[in-house]
């Protein structure tokens, strides 16, 4: 049986909230914004509110790039500002966790100018910093997520320090035990304030190999991830931070296998409560049907009654899932609502990423000016420099872009999407004259209005929180019908996805003869559910989700 705990029945939404809201007119979005957005958030039913990085930072990775963990950024808001909006986050009943990078910092946080500014200063072991190779170089040709090299050479004190994404993010050194301690105080002063917990960055980087040898392959960046003493760093913060609250958190975990995921969540692990990982977001880079559905088994397999897992498929790092795993054309509204009754109803706890809920698409901006994100500016300015056409590089990086899921929130029709009254920081996706909230919030069958289903359906019955999942064996090899069951306690539910884009029959087994049945859900009108002919759910040209 499953552990009961609140936060498994509950839906996280993500608030990317320099693209949500903004008061101020300064093109950039706020957390006055959000706090004025609150009720539309409440009234899709979400009980977690997860908040990107708002801390003081120069920007250069949207806030990943922390300068002070115990402020917040001015574009953002004040501290006090943060403390309205948690004030506010509680009193309609909903929790707030936040975004905290400990992986590393700005180039700009006090720690590292400190610990930059000579060997022998007190800080100098609070990142990492190797002399150059015996040829001279970096010392390892370990590549980073955002640059060439993990690796930036310091005139100053003529030392490398070591950077898992880009320069500019050197990574702290979780060996050092006065770090540590600093940033559990840090995390402890957070939790006091009133925060209902974390979402880790980055978690599965904070241990780093002895020695640092050579990769054999550096273009496959796992080696970043996962290294021996990880779980002690992750035991330690949960003994000297989190045990004993109310709390939730959840851990990026890059690279990881369900057996390895289990060492974070595992429930007799004294580690963390929910786990992201990117075996779908970065691993499947368009919709694979078998693919998934093996994902899907082994990671049930690997987790169920055991520890905790999170269902999403897109988020501020991953384009926007009805464009890349869906069809964001004529059935945008249906792909839409087909890949969330997915995500709500398999094992795990749902994560919606702002905009998802009305179905927003990717975007395709026409010069690399336009774009934002630094891995795909780095990666363009690599790539040039390397003798690359421009035209043919930016047309490869744009489908994958980051910006993709980054344009700001549609609100309604009129100018730049209701988003601001001023020029927003990114360009607002030019069609939201057709997909914006204001319309999905007046259409009773909208995107919007089905997510509230499913969210209230997962509230009314534990069978989608703690039910156990079973595949229709005769669907297992479909590649485009997705069928299966949760059950619990004699409640069984049947969920019967289609995603090609033909019509197709879904046939009854015999053991499903004499079963009574409700239809609960589906994003066609609701087919006949006569007595024999029970499962005879046609779509046109789209899918069927319904019990
Ligand atoms: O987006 C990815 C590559 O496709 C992920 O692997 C991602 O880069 C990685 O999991 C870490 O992401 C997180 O930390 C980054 C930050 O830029 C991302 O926005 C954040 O989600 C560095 O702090």
């Amino acid at each position: 049986a499953v552990k009961r705990v609140w936060w498994k029945k509950s839906v996280v939404y993500q608030v990317y909230w320099r693209s949500f809201y903004d008061t101020d007119g300064d093109g950039v979005g706020d957390l006055d914004g959000v706090i004025e957005k609150l009720d539309y958030i409440r009234g899709l039913g979400v009980d977690i509110i997860w908040l990107n990085p708002v801390y003081e930072s120069p920007d250069l990775d949207n806030g990943y790039d922390i300068s002070d963990y115990e402020s917040i950024m001015p574009k953002a808001g004040t501290l006090e500002t943060l403390d309205r909006l948690l004030a506010e986050t509680h009193r309609r009943g909903m929790r707030l966790i936040m975004d905290l990078v400990v992986n590393h910092t700005s180039h700009l946080h006090p720690w590292f100018l400190e610990s930059r500014s000579s060997r022998s200063n007190p800080k100098r072991d609070w990142y990492i910093w190797k002399d150059a190779s015996e040829g001279g170089g970096p010392p390892n040709n370990w590549r980073s997520y955002f640059s060439p090299s993990t690796w930036e050479w310091d005139a100053a004190t003529e030392q490398y320090y070591f950077h898992s994404f880009a320069a500019e993010q050197p990574d702290l050194n979780w060996r050092n035990p006065e770090l540590r301690e600093a940033i559990c105080g840090m995390m402890r002063r957070w939790l006091s304030r009133g925060i209902d917990g974390f979402r880790l960055d980055a978690i599965a980087l904070l241990a780093k190999p002895d020695g640092f040898p050579d990769a054999e392959r550096p273009e496959d960046i796992r080696y970043l991830t996962n290294n021996p003493g990880l779980h002690d760093f992750i035991r330690e913060m949960n003994a000297r931070v989190l045990a004993g609250r109310d709390i939730v958190t959840v851990g990026e975990a890059a690279f990881v296998t369900p057996e390895e995921g289990l060492k974070f969540v595992g429930e007799d692990r004294g580690e963390l409560d929910m786990l992201f990982h990117f075996e779908v977001c970065d691993e499947m880079p368009s919709w694979d049907m078998l693919r998934f559905k093996r994902i899907q088994r082994r990671w049930y397999e690997g987790l169920w009654g055991r520890g905790a897992n999170s269902q999403f498929l897109n988020n501020h790092d991953h384009t926007r899932q009805v464009s890349r795993y869906g069809n964001d054309g004529p059935y945008r509204v249906q792909s839409a609502k087909l890949l969330a009754t997915m995500l709500h109803t398999l094992p795990g706890i749902p994560y919606i990423y702002q905009g998802e809920e009305i179905g927003m698409t990717g975007v395709r901006f026409d010069s690399i000016e336009e774009y934002n994100d630094i891995a795909m500016r780095n990666r363009y300015a690599e790539e040039v420099a390397g003798g690359r056409e421009p035209a043919e590089v930016l047309a490869s990086l744009q489908p994958l872009s980051r910006d993709n899921s980054r344009t700001p929130m549609q609100w309604d029709d009129s100018r730049e999407a209701g988003f601001t009254s001023g020029t927003p920081w990114i360009r607002v996706n030019p069609n939201y004259r057709e997909i914006n909230a204001a319309r999905d919030l007046a259409a009773p069958d909208s995107i919007y209005a089905y997510y509230r289903e499913l969210i209230s359906l997962r509230h009314r019955h534990d069978v989608l929180a703690y039910g156990e999942f079973e595949e229709w064996p005769e669907y297992a090899d479909d590649e485009h019908l997705y069928v299966y069951e949760r059950h619990l306690d004699g409640v069984r539910w049947l969920v019967a996805l289609n995603h090609g884009d033909e019509a197709a029959e879904l046939i009854w087994p015999a053991r499903m003869a004499g079963r009574k049945l409700r239809l609960l859900l589906g994003n066609y009108p609701a087919p006949a559910l006569g007595d024999e002919s029970a499962g005879g759910s046609k779509g046109e040209g789209g899918s069927e989700g319904g019990a």
